[in-house]
């Protein structure tokens, strides 16, 4: 309640630009290895009680099968959100996961199964087809609306992040399977912010 009257507040004396700074900030991360080349496809997230408190399901996530390739190559959705693994290949897949987070089977079909799929647990959840055996990807399950993918400049925008204290946590599909993401505290304020996150042991 208090924040909400001290914003406001600002809204009123400063007019809407002041008072979107004043709400919550951008947190830009820049991801390298450990050698300081930029990392793409590396997931940064903020984790804290209260960012576990505010996430919802996404709504509408796919991951397609196109090429004979899974897109996107790493997913990231919320806790309890559904994806649909539409095909479309004219050749069949069979898009499986033996993750603890998620096992599932979609046996052999094209276009787009009826039912989608709930991940209901967080963790990452590697995806594979029984036909093709060089088809791989990821979805990793986040309990946090605060996340977002690296691009080829290893740079990712985490927007209206509300200030707090999280822990950073950074997760690659390079690093060894099995191993947790890597995390540091992070305080964030109401301000722009940036970040930057060596990632140890990671192959690219
Ligand atoms: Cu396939």
């Amino acid at each position: 309640m208090t924040r909400r009257w001290h914003t406001q507040a600002a809204c009123g004396l400063l007019g809407w630009a002041a008072c979107t700074l004043a709400w919550a900030g951008t947190l830009q991360v820049t991801v390298t290895d450990d050698k300081g080349k930029a990392l793409a496809d590396a997931v940064v997230f903020l984790d804290s009680p209260a960012a576990k408190a505010a996430f919802k399901p996404l709504v509408g996530v796919e991951v397609e099968q196109v090429d004979k390739q899974f897109a996107p190559r790493v997913a990231v959705v919320t806790a309890g959100s559904q994806v649909s693994f539409p095909n479309r290949d004219k050749v069949r897949h069979h898009v499986y996961s033996f993750s603890p987070a998620k096992t599932f089977d979609l046996k052999l079909y094209t276009g787009t199964p009826a039912n989608p799929v709930l991940f209901d647990k967080p963790g990452v959840v590697v995806l594979g087809c029984n036909i093709h055996d060089l088809m791989a990807s990821w979805i990793l399950v986040l309990e946090t609306p605060y996340f977002g993918k690296t691009a080829a400049s290893g740079q990712v925008a985490l927007p209206d992040v509300a200030p707090g204290t999280y822990q950073m946590k950074v997760w690659h599909p390079g690093l060894p399977v099995g191993n947790p993401a890597q995390e540091r505290a992070i305080t964030v304020g109401a301000a722009n912010a940036t970040a930057t996150f060596s990632l140890k042991g990671v192959a690219q």
